[in-house]
Protein backbone atom coordinates (compact mmCIF):
# COMPACT_ATOMS: atom_id res chain seq x y z
CA UNK A 1 0.00 0.00 0.00
CA UNK A 2 1.08 3.06 -0.66
CA UNK A 3 0.96 5.17 2.52
CA UNK A 4 3.96 7.00 3.78
CA UNK A 5 4.44 5.96 7.64
CA UNK A 6 5.48 9.21 9.47
CA UNK A 7 8.71 9.01 11.24
CA UNK A 8 7.68 8.97 15.24
CA UNK A 9 9.65 12.04 16.06
CA UNK A 10 8.01 14.12 12.86
CA UNK A 11 4.70 13.77 14.44
CA UNK A 12 4.30 17.61 16.32
CA UNK A 13 3.21 17.49 20.08
CA UNK A 14 -0.34 18.56 19.06
CA UNK A 15 -0.95 15.53 17.15
CA UNK A 16 0.42 13.33 19.92
CA UNK A 17 -2.12 14.95 22.41
CA UNK A 18 -5.26 14.45 20.09
CA UNK A 19 -4.35 11.07 18.98
CA UNK A 20 -4.00 10.14 22.81
CA UNK A 21 -7.24 11.65 23.14
CA UNK A 22 -9.25 9.53 20.83
CA UNK A 23 -7.22 6.59 22.14
CA UNK A 24 -8.65 7.72 25.92
CA UNK A 25 -12.34 7.94 24.68
CA UNK A 26 -12.29 5.02 23.01
CA UNK A 27 -10.66 2.70 26.23
CA UNK A 28 -12.90 4.74 27.94
CA UNK A 29 -16.52 3.50 25.72
CA UNK A 30 -14.63 0.16 25.51
CA UNK A 31 -14.75 -0.21 29.18
CA UNK A 32 -17.71 1.23 29.86
CA UNK A 33 -19.25 -1.35 27.39
CA UNK A 34 -17.89 -3.95 29.15
CA UNK A 35 -19.19 -2.41 32.42
CA UNK A 36 -22.79 -2.05 31.38
CA UNK A 37 -22.49 -5.52 29.56
CA UNK A 38 -21.93 -6.89 33.22
CA UNK A 39 -24.14 -5.21 34.60
CA UNK A 40 -26.95 -6.01 32.32
CA UNK A 41 -26.35 -9.17 30.76
CA UNK A 42 -27.98 -9.96 27.12
CA UNK A 43 -31.69 -10.63 27.95
CA UNK A 44 -31.47 -13.99 26.50
CA UNK A 45 -29.00 -14.80 29.08
CA UNK A 46 -31.67 -14.11 32.29
CA UNK A 47 -34.51 -15.94 33.05
CA UNK A 48 -36.00 -12.82 33.42
CA UNK A 49 -34.98 -11.47 29.92
CA UNK A 50 -35.44 -14.89 27.87
CA UNK A 51 -39.23 -15.27 29.48
CA UNK A 52 -40.45 -11.85 28.71
CA UNK A 53 -40.02 -12.25 24.93
CA UNK A 54 -42.65 -15.10 25.90
CA UNK A 55 -45.22 -12.50 27.70
CA UNK A 56 -43.79 -14.55 30.79
CA UNK A 57 -43.31 -13.28 34.66
CA UNK A 58 -40.42 -15.70 35.90
CA UNK A 59 -41.24 -15.21 39.52
CA UNK A 60 -39.67 -16.30 43.06
CA UNK A 61 -40.66 -16.15 46.44
CA UNK A 62 -37.70 -13.78 48.62
CA UNK A 63 -37.40 -13.07 52.06
CA UNK A 64 -36.43 -9.97 53.58
CA UNK A 65 -34.34 -10.98 56.02
CA UNK A 66 -31.63 -12.17 53.26
CA UNK A 67 -31.68 -8.55 50.83
CA UNK A 68 -28.98 -7.71 52.36
CA UNK A 69 -26.90 -10.29 51.19
CA UNK A 70 -24.99 -9.18 47.97
CA UNK A 71 -24.84 -12.57 46.13
CA UNK A 72 -28.75 -12.95 47.36
CA UNK A 73 -30.27 -9.16 46.37
CA UNK A 74 -28.01 -9.36 42.55
CA UNK A 75 -29.23 -12.80 41.28
CA UNK A 76 -33.14 -12.11 42.41
CA UNK A 77 -32.63 -8.67 41.12
CA UNK A 78 -31.24 -10.14 37.49
CA UNK A 79 -32.75 -12.82 37.13
CA UNK A 80 -36.00 -12.20 38.24
CA UNK A 81 -39.41 -10.41 36.81
CA UNK A 82 -41.89 -11.22 39.93
CA UNK A 83 -41.21 -11.48 43.59
CA UNK A 84 -43.63 -12.54 46.30
CA UNK A 85 -42.73 -12.27 49.82
CA UNK A 86 -42.17 -15.97 51.07
CA UNK A 87 -44.00 -14.89 54.71
CA UNK A 88 -43.59 -11.08 55.44
CA UNK A 89 -47.53 -10.54 54.17
CA UNK A 90 -48.79 -13.52 56.59
CA UNK A 91 -51.47 -12.47 58.74
CA UNK A 92 -49.24 -13.27 61.45
CA UNK A 93 -46.45 -11.20 60.47
CA UNK A 94 -47.98 -8.35 59.25
CA UNK A 95 -50.98 -8.58 61.76
CA UNK A 96 -49.14 -9.60 65.19
CA UNK A 97 -51.37 -7.69 67.04
CA UNK A 98 -55.51 -6.68 66.88
CA UNK A 99 -54.63 -3.23 66.03
CA UNK A 100 -50.72 -3.57 65.05
CA UNK A 101 -50.05 -4.04 61.07
CA UNK A 102 -46.15 -4.51 60.76
CA UNK A 103 -45.21 -3.62 57.00
CA UNK A 104 -41.70 -3.09 57.83
CA UNK A 105 -40.58 -6.28 56.28
CA UNK A 106 -42.95 -6.42 53.67
CA UNK A 107 -42.37 -3.15 52.98
CA UNK A 108 -38.67 -3.74 52.32
CA UNK A 109 -39.80 -6.60 49.75
CA UNK A 110 -41.82 -4.17 47.97
CA UNK A 111 -39.57 -1.46 47.48
CA UNK A 112 -36.67 -4.21 45.96
CA UNK A 113 -38.93 -5.33 43.39
CA UNK A 114 -39.61 -1.79 42.43
CA UNK A 115 -35.98 -0.56 42.47
CA UNK A 116 -35.39 -3.81 39.97
CA UNK A 117 -38.80 -3.60 37.97
CA UNK A 118 -40.26 -6.71 39.32
CA UNK A 119 -44.07 -7.04 39.85
CA UNK A 120 -45.14 -8.06 42.93
CA UNK A 121 -47.10 -11.13 43.84
CA UNK A 122 -48.65 -10.61 47.79
CA UNK A 123 -48.91 -13.75 49.88
CA UNK A 124 -51.17 -14.38 51.11
CA UNK A 125 -54.84 -12.73 53.16
CA UNK A 126 -56.21 -16.17 54.16
CA UNK A 127 -55.10 -18.82 54.99
CA UNK A 128 -54.85 -21.17 58.37
CA UNK A 129 -51.55 -21.33 58.75
CA UNK A 130 -49.05 -19.02 60.47
CA UNK A 131 -51.25 -16.42 62.26
CA UNK A 132 -50.85 -14.75 65.27
CA UNK A 133 -51.86 -15.76 68.68
CA UNK A 134 -54.19 -13.17 69.25
CA UNK A 135 -56.12 -14.92 66.56
CA UNK A 136 -55.58 -18.61 67.63
CA UNK A 137 -55.43 -18.23 71.48
CA UNK A 138 -58.32 -15.99 72.15
CA UNK A 139 -59.45 -16.11 75.88
CA UNK A 140 -63.20 -15.61 75.03
CA UNK A 141 -64.30 -18.01 71.99
CA UNK A 142 -64.70 -16.02 68.42
CA UNK A 143 -68.24 -15.77 67.42
CA UNK A 144 -68.61 -15.80 63.56
CA UNK A 145 -69.93 -11.90 63.36
CA UNK A 146 -66.79 -10.97 65.13
CA UNK A 147 -64.23 -13.09 63.44
CA UNK A 148 -65.93 -11.34 60.06
CA UNK A 149 -65.18 -8.25 61.35
CA UNK A 150 -61.66 -8.88 61.84
CA UNK A 151 -61.14 -10.67 57.86
CA UNK A 152 -62.73 -7.94 56.15
CA UNK A 153 -60.72 -5.12 58.45
CA UNK A 154 -57.25 -7.35 57.81
CA UNK A 155 -58.31 -7.86 54.74
CA UNK A 156 -59.22 -4.12 53.75
CA UNK A 157 -55.95 -2.67 55.44
CA UNK A 158 -53.59 -4.75 54.11
CA UNK A 159 -54.86 -5.04 49.99
CA UNK A 160 -55.53 -1.19 50.23
CA UNK A 161 -51.95 -0.44 52.25
CA UNK A 162 -50.49 -2.42 48.53
CA UNK A 163 -52.49 -0.77 46.33
CA UNK A 164 -51.45 -0.02 43.09
CA UNK A 165 -47.90 -2.13 44.27
CA UNK A 166 -48.69 -5.54 44.55
CA UNK A 167 -50.61 -6.47 41.04
CA UNK A 168 -51.86 -9.79 42.28
CA UNK A 169 -52.77 -11.51 45.33
CA UNK A 170 -53.19 -14.92 46.62
CA UNK A 171 -56.41 -14.06 48.52
CA UNK A 172 -57.34 -17.81 49.62
CA UNK A 173 -54.72 -20.30 50.22
CA UNK A 174 -55.01 -23.55 50.37
CA UNK A 175 -58.41 -23.93 51.59
CA UNK A 176 -59.43 -27.36 50.47
CA UNK A 177 -59.36 -31.09 51.24
CA UNK A 178 -57.23 -34.14 48.86
CA UNK A 179 -60.92 -35.38 48.95
CA UNK A 180 -62.15 -31.86 47.34
CA UNK A 181 -64.38 -31.03 50.91
CA UNK A 182 -63.30 -28.07 52.69
CA UNK A 183 -60.80 -27.98 54.99
CA UNK A 184 -61.92 -27.12 58.66
CA UNK A 185 -60.48 -23.87 59.48
CA UNK A 186 -60.96 -20.83 61.46
CA UNK A 187 -62.30 -18.64 58.90
CA UNK A 188 -64.07 -21.70 57.51
CA UNK A 189 -65.90 -23.28 60.32
CA UNK A 190 -64.04 -23.07 63.04
CA UNK A 191 -65.96 -21.26 64.33
CA UNK A 192 -65.59 -19.58 60.79
CA UNK A 193 -66.82 -16.07 59.37
CA UNK A 194 -70.42 -16.80 59.44
CA UNK A 195 -70.69 -18.99 56.60
CA UNK A 196 -70.13 -22.81 57.95
CA UNK A 197 -71.06 -25.57 56.20
CA UNK A 198 -71.97 -22.92 52.75
CA UNK A 199 -68.73 -24.79 50.76
CA UNK A 200 -67.12 -21.89 48.88
CA UNK A 201 -69.15 -18.98 49.68
CA UNK A 202 -66.26 -17.83 52.66
CA UNK A 203 -63.86 -18.10 49.57
CA UNK A 204 -66.34 -16.07 47.64
CA UNK A 205 -66.53 -13.33 50.76
CA UNK A 206 -62.91 -12.81 50.98
CA UNK A 207 -62.58 -12.09 46.91
CA UNK A 208 -65.36 -9.80 47.47
CA UNK A 209 -63.49 -7.92 49.89
CA UNK A 210 -60.12 -7.71 48.08
CA UNK A 211 -61.69 -6.61 45.00
CA UNK A 212 -63.54 -3.72 46.89
CA UNK A 213 -59.80 -2.53 48.68
CA UNK A 214 -58.25 -2.63 44.97
CA UNK A 215 -60.36 -3.47 41.89
CA UNK A 216 -57.73 -3.55 39.77
CA UNK A 217 -55.48 -6.07 41.42
CA UNK A 218 -55.83 -9.84 39.74
CA UNK A 219 -56.99 -12.28 42.34
CA UNK A 220 -56.47 -15.95 42.80
CA UNK A 221 -57.23 -18.79 45.10
CA UNK A 222 -54.09 -20.54 45.75
CA UNK A 223 -53.39 -24.37 46.03
CA UNK A 224 -51.44 -27.07 47.13
CA UNK A 225 -51.64 -30.89 45.32
CA UNK A 226 -54.25 -29.58 42.79
CA UNK A 227 -52.15 -29.73 40.10
CA UNK A 228 -53.15 -32.67 38.35
CA UNK A 229 -56.65 -34.09 37.87
CA UNK A 230 -57.40 -35.19 41.21
CA UNK A 231 -60.35 -34.87 43.63
CA UNK A 232 -59.00 -31.78 45.09
CA UNK A 233 -58.41 -30.19 41.61
CA UNK A 234 -61.50 -30.64 40.57
CA UNK A 235 -63.22 -29.09 43.21
CA UNK A 236 -61.37 -26.60 42.73
CA UNK A 237 -62.35 -26.09 39.27
CA UNK A 238 -66.09 -26.58 40.45
CA UNK A 239 -65.32 -23.41 42.23
CA UNK A 240 -63.70 -21.44 39.26
CA UNK A 241 -66.70 -22.28 36.80
CA UNK A 242 -69.20 -20.94 39.67
CA UNK A 243 -67.32 -17.91 40.75
CA UNK A 244 -66.86 -17.29 36.80
CA UNK A 245 -70.55 -18.00 35.81
CA UNK A 246 -71.72 -15.70 38.87
CA UNK A 247 -69.36 -12.67 38.28
CA UNK A 248 -67.20 -13.23 41.27
CA UNK A 249 -64.02 -11.36 40.91
CA UNK A 250 -61.60 -14.22 40.55
CA UNK A 251 -58.89 -13.87 38.12
CA UNK A 252 -56.75 -16.96 38.35
CA UNK A 253 -55.92 -20.16 39.99
CA UNK A 254 -52.34 -21.01 41.52
CA UNK A 255 -50.97 -24.36 41.43
CA UNK A 256 -47.84 -24.68 43.61
CA UNK A 257 -45.61 -27.59 42.34
CA UNK A 258 -44.00 -28.77 45.69
CA UNK A 259 -42.98 -31.80 44.14
CA UNK A 260 -40.31 -34.53 43.87
CA UNK A 261 -38.31 -35.73 40.89
CA UNK A 262 -40.54 -39.01 40.12
CA UNK A 263 -43.52 -35.64 39.45
CA UNK A 264 -42.55 -36.43 35.56
CA UNK A 265 -44.20 -38.59 34.65
CA UNK A 266 -45.58 -38.89 31.43
CA UNK A 267 -49.48 -39.57 32.54
CA UNK A 268 -49.11 -36.80 35.21
CA UNK A 269 -47.75 -34.35 32.66
CA UNK A 270 -50.65 -35.11 30.43
CA UNK A 271 -53.16 -35.18 33.39
CA UNK A 272 -51.54 -31.43 34.53
CA UNK A 273 -52.02 -30.09 30.86
CA UNK A 274 -55.64 -30.94 30.85
CA UNK A 275 -56.05 -29.25 34.04
CA UNK A 276 -54.63 -26.04 32.92
CA UNK A 277 -56.49 -26.39 29.87
CA UNK A 278 -60.15 -26.53 31.69
CA UNK A 279 -59.15 -23.99 33.89
CA UNK A 280 -57.43 -21.62 31.28
CA UNK A 281 -60.74 -22.55 29.01
CA UNK A 282 -62.56 -20.47 31.75
CA UNK A 283 -60.96 -17.31 30.83
CA UNK A 284 -58.95 -17.42 34.17
CA UNK A 285 -55.42 -16.94 34.52
CA UNK A 286 -53.50 -20.11 35.72
CA UNK A 287 -49.90 -19.22 37.77
CA UNK A 288 -47.44 -22.30 38.74
CA UNK A 289 -47.22 -20.40 42.09
CA UNK A 290 -44.46 -22.19 44.36
CA UNK A 291 -42.24 -24.72 42.46
CA UNK A 292 -39.81 -26.72 43.96
CA UNK A 293 -38.46 -30.32 42.95
CA UNK A 294 -36.47 -31.65 46.02
CA UNK A 295 -34.12 -34.02 46.51
CA UNK A 296 -32.32 -37.05 48.58
CA UNK A 297 -29.05 -36.00 47.53
CA UNK A 298 -26.93 -33.61 44.87
CA UNK A 299 -25.07 -36.28 42.84
CA UNK A 300 -25.19 -35.49 39.14
CA UNK A 301 -28.38 -38.16 38.24
CA UNK A 302 -30.50 -36.36 40.27
CA UNK A 303 -29.53 -32.81 39.69
CA UNK A 304 -30.46 -33.97 35.81
CA UNK A 305 -33.74 -35.53 36.72
CA UNK A 306 -34.37 -32.42 38.32
CA UNK A 307 -33.45 -30.62 35.48
CA UNK A 308 -36.09 -32.38 33.51
CA UNK A 309 -38.74 -31.77 35.74
CA UNK A 310 -38.09 -28.29 36.07
CA UNK A 311 -37.98 -28.17 32.02
CA UNK A 312 -40.96 -30.25 31.91
CA UNK A 313 -43.23 -27.90 33.76
CA UNK A 314 -42.01 -24.47 32.66
CA UNK A 315 -42.86 -25.85 29.14
CA UNK A 316 -46.17 -26.93 29.97
CA UNK A 317 -46.74 -23.29 31.24
CA UNK A 318 -45.37 -21.78 27.73
CA UNK A 319 -47.57 -23.55 26.09
CA UNK A 320 -50.71 -22.19 27.77
CA UNK A 321 -51.25 -18.44 26.85
CA UNK A 322 -53.43 -18.41 30.36
CA UNK A 323 -50.25 -19.55 32.08
CA UNK A 324 -49.22 -16.20 33.19
CA UNK A 325 -46.28 -16.20 35.78
CA UNK A 326 -43.84 -19.35 36.42
CA UNK A 327 -42.72 -19.11 39.88
CA UNK A 328 -40.16 -20.93 42.14
CA UNK A 329 -40.34 -21.31 45.98
CA UNK A 330 -36.98 -19.37 46.71
CA UNK A 331 -34.01 -19.90 44.24
CA UNK A 332 -31.27 -20.50 46.03
CA UNK A 333 -30.54 -24.01 47.85
CA UNK A 334 -29.19 -21.67 50.73
CA UNK A 335 -32.88 -20.40 51.97
CA UNK A 336 -35.12 -23.08 50.84
CA UNK A 337 -38.26 -24.25 53.56
CA UNK A 338 -37.22 -28.17 52.24
CA UNK A 339 -34.90 -29.10 54.49
CA UNK A 340 -36.24 -27.67 57.52
CA UNK A 341 -39.61 -29.62 57.54
CA UNK A 342 -38.30 -32.79 54.88
CA UNK A 343 -34.93 -34.28 56.87
CA UNK A 344 -32.60 -35.72 54.36
CA UNK A 345 -34.09 -34.02 51.32
CA UNK A 346 -33.33 -30.81 49.91
CA UNK A 347 -31.46 -29.11 46.75
CA UNK A 348 -34.75 -28.26 45.59
CA UNK A 349 -34.06 -25.21 43.66
CA UNK A 350 -32.35 -24.13 40.56
CA UNK A 351 -29.30 -22.06 42.28
CA UNK A 352 -26.75 -23.84 44.50
CA UNK A 353 -26.04 -23.23 48.18
CA UNK A 354 -23.36 -20.58 46.43
CA UNK A 355 -25.57 -19.43 43.73
CA UNK A 356 -23.99 -21.48 41.20
CA UNK A 357 -26.43 -21.93 38.18
CA UNK A 358 -27.52 -26.07 38.47
CA UNK A 359 -28.68 -27.72 35.76
CA UNK A 360 -32.17 -26.96 36.53
CA UNK A 361 -31.50 -23.35 35.60
CA UNK A 362 -29.69 -23.88 32.47
CA UNK A 363 -32.26 -25.96 31.34
CA UNK A 364 -35.04 -23.41 32.11
CA UNK A 365 -33.08 -20.66 30.25
CA UNK A 366 -32.63 -22.98 27.16
CA UNK A 367 -36.59 -23.88 27.69
CA UNK A 368 -37.13 -20.15 27.22
CA UNK A 369 -34.78 -19.03 24.51
CA UNK A 370 -35.94 -21.86 22.39
CA UNK A 371 -39.57 -21.07 22.85
CA UNK A 372 -38.39 -17.07 22.71
CA UNK A 373 -41.57 -14.66 20.58
CA UNK A 374 -43.76 -17.59 19.90
CA UNK A 375 -46.24 -16.87 22.20
CA UNK A 376 -49.08 -15.04 22.50
CA UNK A 377 -49.78 -12.15 25.31
CA UNK A 378 -53.10 -13.68 27.61
CA UNK A 379 -56.23 -11.63 26.64
CA UNK A 380 -58.21 -12.28 29.78
CA UNK A 381 -61.94 -12.61 29.42
CA UNK A 382 -63.07 -11.13 32.45
O1 LIG B 1 -41.74 -21.37 52.93
C1 LIG B 1 -42.60 -21.02 54.00
C2 LIG B 1 -41.91 -21.34 55.31
O2 LIG B 1 -40.79 -20.50 55.49
C3 LIG B 1 -42.90 -21.17 56.46
O3 LIG B 1 -42.29 -21.60 57.66
C4 LIG B 1 -44.15 -21.98 56.18
C5 LIG B 1 -45.17 -21.79 57.28
O4 LIG B 1 -46.16 -22.71 57.21
O5 LIG B 1 -44.73 -21.57 54.96
C6 LIG B 1 -43.89 -21.81 53.87
O6 LIG B 1 -44.51 -21.44 52.67
C7 LIG B 1 -45.71 -22.15 52.33
C8 LIG B 1 -46.58 -21.20 51.55
O7 LIG B 1 -46.81 -20.04 52.29
C9 LIG B 1 -47.90 -21.84 51.17
N1 LIG B 1 -47.68 -23.08 50.46
C10 LIG B 1 -46.79 -24.03 51.07
C11 LIG B 1 -45.46 -23.35 51.41
C12 LIG B 1 -44.49 -24.35 52.01
O8 LIG B 1 -44.99 -24.81 53.23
Amino acid sequence: MGFAVQPARRINARMRLSLCALVCVLISLIAGAADAAAQKPDATETLRGAAQKSNLLMGTAAGADSLSEPLYSSTLAAQYSQLEPENEMKFGPIHPEPTTYDYAAADALVAFAQAHAMRVRGHNLVWQEQLPGWITHRLLPWTPADLNRVLASHIANVVGHYKGRVYAWDVVNEPFNDDGTMRSTVWYNSPGIGFAGQGTRTIEQALRWAHAADPTARLFVNEIGAEVLNRKSNAVYAMAKDFVKRGVPLSGIGLEFHVGPGFDQLDNLDSLNRNVRRLAALGLEVQFTEVDVRLPNNNAANLSVQAQNYKDLLNICLQQPACTAFQTWGFTDKHSWIPAIDHGHGWALPFDQNYRKKPAYLAMLKKLNSHSGTRVRFQSSR
